[in-house]
């Protein structure tokens, strides 16, 4: 298991049911791990809700499993028989609420995406975007529910055009109320230009939304949406006019101003070539807050951006063979869903008698590095 040692000198944060728990101002070492879940099912998503210590996870070929806080799970909904595989496809992601009753998922069935809210009533189809490409590609693939915004972003199912027409969903972020009623639902478009915007997260403490968009041949995107422009016009970002900060293959105008990334690679750097996004750490690691974690699926490396400087720092934590998705739970834990293997879970060890409780069993996790109690 590799380690990554940091120094702990500042204040903790806690979140969710544990409250704001100021502790005294301490020196200690930190040890972050990346662990692989007892549980090997590989997961393409893994969904939280605040204050709750269950985790979502969400199987390409169509499961959604309840796991407890000892890694135990059962089937909450089982889309099998309608979920599509082929492409790019599979059930890609879910949102949850009213504790588990609602899960709102976003998914590939035969010849359409659909974002359907499966509740007490059973299925309303909230979205049905129809597919044609034989292979389908660039479909996007996170439903996210923050507050009274649910917000799905949408590839360009490989026609760049389509990201700049706002008489369509492709390549746009969108935003759904999550009660409508009615089938399909209304919506918002509250970005376009997207190029395949497959995961994307909404800092809590902004409200600003970071979108990874996977780029085609030569850069890999971050951009934001910043909070103050949710909701306020349809904001550009670009595609296929831009390709992060290059010139992109072009072919139909963008007009208006037009967001540029906070950050590119290249594809010749090493960094990869199909980013996974990502989220603004605000969890309980003092030395990881405020900074931008994400990874690639085709590298396997979790990357690191502080948000103050815009340096990002490429970690030694082995985070999976294709990392596809980076979550945060109630307890702070950063989860990497990879697409052939076990998700891996990113925690810590400390002395603090007061973060035992939130440390993985040690029986679980082994007594290396993670549960001082091990000794
Ligand atoms: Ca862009």
């Amino acid at each position: 298991m590799e380690v990554w040692k940091m120094r702990q000198t500042a204040v903790w944060r806690r979140l969710g049911w544990f409250a704001i728990a100021l502790l005294p101002v301490a020196c200690f070492d930190v040890v972050v791990t990346a662990v692989t879940s007892p549980n090997p099912t590989p997961v393409i998503y893994v969904a939280s809700l605040p204050d709750d210590t269950r985790q979502w996870l969400v199987t390409r070929d169509g499961l959604v499993l309840e796991q407890s806080m000892d890694f135990e799970t059962r089937t909450v909904l089982d889309l099998r028989d309608v979920v599509d595989t082929n492409g790019e496809g599979g059930l890609l992601s879910v949102a949850v609420a009213d504790g588990g009753d609602t899960l709102f998922a976003y998914y590939l069935a035969e010849g359409a995406e659909r974002l359907s809210r499966f509740d007490a009533d059973g299925e309303t189809v909230m979205l049905e975007v129809p597919h044609k490409n034989f292979t389908p590609k660039h479909l996007g693939g996170t439903v996210l529910l923050d507050g009274a915004d649910l917000l799905l972003a949408i590839g360009d199912h490989a026609i760049p055009k389509w990201s700049q027409d706002v008489g369509r969903p492709e390549g746009k972020l969108l935003r759904f109320d999550p009660d409508c009623s009615g089938s399909p639902c209304d919506y918002e478009i509250w970005g376009r230009g997207l190029r395949n915007p497959f995961r994307f997260d909404v800092d809590p403490d902004t409200g600003d939304i970071w979108i990874a968009d996977v780029g085609e041949q030569a850069r890999e995107e971050i951009s934001v949406l910043p909070a103050a422009g949710r909701g306020q016009e349809v904001q550009n970002f670009g595609w296929p006019c831009r390709e992060g900060d290059i010139a992109g293959p072009g072919g139909v105008a963008c007009p208006g101003p037009m967001i540029e990334p906070v950050y590119t690679y290249a594809h010749d750097t090493g960094r990869g070539q199909s980013i996974t996004g990502g989220l603004v750490y605000r969890g309980w690691l003092p030395e990881l807050q405020g900074k931008y974690l994400f990874a690639d699926a085709t590298a396997g490396n979790l990357y690191l951006m502080d948000l103050a400087t815009g340096r990002v720092e490429t970690s030694a934590l082995d985070v999976g063979q294709i990392p596809v998705a980076l979550t945060m739970d109630a307890f702070g834990r950063v989860w990497v869903a990879d697409l052939i293997g076990p998700p891996r879970i990113l925690t810590w060890s400390t002395p603090e008698p007061a973060a035992q409780a939130l440390s993985l069993p040690s029986a679980v996790a082994g007594c290396d590095n993670l549960h001082p109690s091990c000794g």
